[in-house]
């Protein structure tokens, strides 16, 4: 499918790592970007460029949608919404599942073939082997597009459901903010004894890669939801994560990355649930 023509929206760091590698594959691509100027490398590279979102579908069976958000997506889709009506529009903003599903539903109304992506990438890793992206949505655009998408990185559809693609991005996202406050809050304890952070760095990396598959053995405590297990206990885990506050604090260190853990234990702890296995706090996320 390298004769497929395809229209690229937006051409910030992700949009231009994306048509780059679309032209190196051999596709036939044209730009848009509301600052014209960044196009203009792209197109002594070999692209096309168009003037106004409306020219830049014309001439494209795909349409790549790699905005800044939600609203620049909808600000810039919704007026040609009729010209969109024969064409794929694949959108790798980052959105929220609500969003992405309200885009699908526009789309939907519209006539408009729409898959949503989410992009497990930063812009130099494009078409390398670590690149992932996830899709959701309409299916038969995700079989015509597959391809095209294959040459982005590996390609895994998540389902019909618009939103599956950007909920799994969060969800992933969520996991990583959190371990990487975790080295923030190591590094401040470490410096206030004069060690720098890329030797704390160091020691945090090895430390979680000799826990990391302990993982999936948590999932299935989980999974299995009596949360009665032999296990770290909710009032083990709190006297734990006070020692870790207090000792943040003893070092001038203030803990307010660590607080919230604690606080969800001390609610399980008053809910008589402290002797329950610490994994028990998941229980306690959902918004009643
Ligand atoms: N860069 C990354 O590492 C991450 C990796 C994971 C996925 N994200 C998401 O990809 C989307 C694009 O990100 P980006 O890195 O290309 O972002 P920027 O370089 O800041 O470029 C933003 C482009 O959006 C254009 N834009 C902004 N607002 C509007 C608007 N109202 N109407 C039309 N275009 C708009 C902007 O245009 P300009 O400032 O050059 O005129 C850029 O083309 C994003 O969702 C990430 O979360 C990237």
């Amino acid at each position: 499918m390298t004769n497929a023509s395809i229209t690229v929206l937006g051409l910030g760091a992700m949009g231009s790592a994306i048509t780059a590698r679309l032209r190196e594959t051999g596709y036939d691509t044209t730009v848009w970007n509301r600052t014209a100027a960044k196009t203009e490398p792209h197109v002594e590279a070999g692209s096309r460029a168009a003037p106004t979102v409306a020219e830049a579908i014309k001439t494209g069976d795909f349409v790549l949608v790699v905005l800044l958000d939600h609203a620049s997506v909808r600000e810039q889709l919704e007026p040609v919404a009729d010209a969109l009506k024969e064409k794929v529009v694949i959108n790798l903003t980052t959105t929220t599942p609500n969003e992405s599903r309200a885009t699908a539903a526009w789309a939907a109304e519209h006539g408009i073939a729409y898959l949503d992506g989410a992009i497990m990438a930063v812009p130099e890793m494009i078409g390398g082997p670590g690149s992932r992206l996830l899709y959701s949505g309409d299916e038969n655009a995700y079989a015509i597009a597959r391809t095209i998408l294959e040459t982005l990185g590996t390609a895994d559809y998540e389902g019909t459901d618009a939103g599956l693609a950007s909920l799994k991005d969060m969800a992933l996202l969520s996991a990583m903010d959190l371990m990487f406050t975790g080295y923030v809050q190591a590094i401040a304890m470490m410096r206030t004894v004069g060690v720098s952070a890329y030797d704390t760095a160091e020691e945090v990396q090895a430390w979680l890669g000799a826990m990391l598959p302990h993982g999936r053995g948590l999932a299935e405590i989980i999974d299995g939801r009596t949360y009665e297990t032999g296990g770290q206990s909710a009032d083990f885990t709190r006297a734990a994560q006070a020692s870790m506050i207090t000792a943040s604090r003893e070092q001038g260190i203030r803990a307010d990355l660590l607080e919230p853990h604690l606080k969800l234990l001390n609610e399980l702890a008053a809910t008589g649930r402290g002797g329950k296995d610490w994994l028990a706090i998941i229980e306690l996320l959902t918004i009643k």
